[in-house]
């Protein structure tokens, strides 16, 4: 059945998905009849934790604070979104919660992404920002990532009245250990499906190759071309462009610490959790 108009449909997926290593998760276009659905398109990608598939742009929801800001989670994402082909939106919320100082201070450093990706500024309080998301979203599937409590569910839920999403207090969810949004939903917002998420709880690397990290830096991409090396890793080899751009102030350390730190984590993921 073929089926492009906004009707829902309630469906079982066939006995078969269960003796095949695959189900449907959200995001899949698949072929259905009056009952089940028969079989899963192939996908463009999919993403793990939690599963979700054919997204097309990831909106990254980073807070000001409450939980505070941090560099080190954002490259994290860039780094998981970025090897799966998809393409980065960076969204700091919660700007009402620094003051003119904070604020000026982060978004010079931001300065930094916004050559590389779309950075927008927003706050639920004051509605900062907000408008820039009217053509974000069409005709694409995009996901909400972000830590919990960042504000990926209020953010929806200013944007589309009528989502009304649950939110809660960052520091009563944290105290839980647990999410307020618990599983993925896609809803159409502004000509676009858009899925809210329980954020990425583990933020981990098992799917990645060391030897793919610098190509998703994209910023270290952009300058490898002038390392001597093929293939340079940015650490000890010689004559390589990124570490004298670094040394020139031309990238922010912080990034390249991230990065540092990211490979060492790979490096010591035990070999049987590798693909
Ligand atoms: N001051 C301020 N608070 C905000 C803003 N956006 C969200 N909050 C608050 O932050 C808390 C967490 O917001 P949620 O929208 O539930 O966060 P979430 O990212 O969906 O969290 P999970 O579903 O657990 O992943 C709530 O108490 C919100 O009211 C904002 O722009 N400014
Ligand atoms: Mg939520
Ligand atoms: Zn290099």
């Amino acid at each position: 059945m073929r089926d492009e108009s906004n009707i829902s449909h309630e469906l079982k997926a066939r006995g078969k998905f269960r003796h095949t290593n695959e189900s449907p998760v959200v995001g899949d276009r698949v072929i259905f009849d009056e009952k089940f659905i028969q079989e899963i398109l192939e996908r463009k990608n999919i993403l793990n934790r939690p599963p979700l598939a054919n997204v097309d742009q990831t909106i990254i929801i980073n807070s000001c604070k409450e939980p505070d800001f941090s560099f080190n989670l954002l490259d994290r994402f860039l780094l998981l979104i970025e090897h799966e082909n998809i393409t980065p939106i960076i969204v700091v919320t919660k700007t009402d919660l620094m003051n003119e100082e904070e604020l000026k201070e982060l978004k010079e450093k931001m300065k930094y992404y916004e050559k590389y990706y779309r950075v927008i500024y927003t706050s639920t309080i004051d509605l900062t920002g907000t408008e820039e998301f009217k053509y974000l979203f069409k005709d694409k599937i995009n996901i909400f990532a972000g830590q919990t409590g960042a504000g990926k569910s209020s953010l929806l839920n200013v944007l589309d009245i009528n989502l009304d999403l649950k939110t809660d207090k960052i520091s009563k969810a944290l105290g839980r250990g647990k999410h307020t949004t618990r599983h993925s939903e896609m809803y159409e917002i502004f000509g676009g499906l858009v899925a809210d998420t329980p954020g990425f709880s583990k933020l981990d690397f098992f799917d990645i190759k060391e030897e793919n990290v610098p190509d998703c830096f994209v910023d270290f991409f952009e300058l490898s071309s002038e390392c001597k090396f093929r293939g340079c890793a940015h650490l000890d080899e010689p004559k390589c462009n990124v570490k004298k751009e670094l040394e020139n102030g031309n990238i922010l350390p912080s990034r390249y610490r991230n990065y540092k730190l990211i490979l060492e984590e790979i490096k010591s993921q035990k070999p049987m959790y590798r693909k």
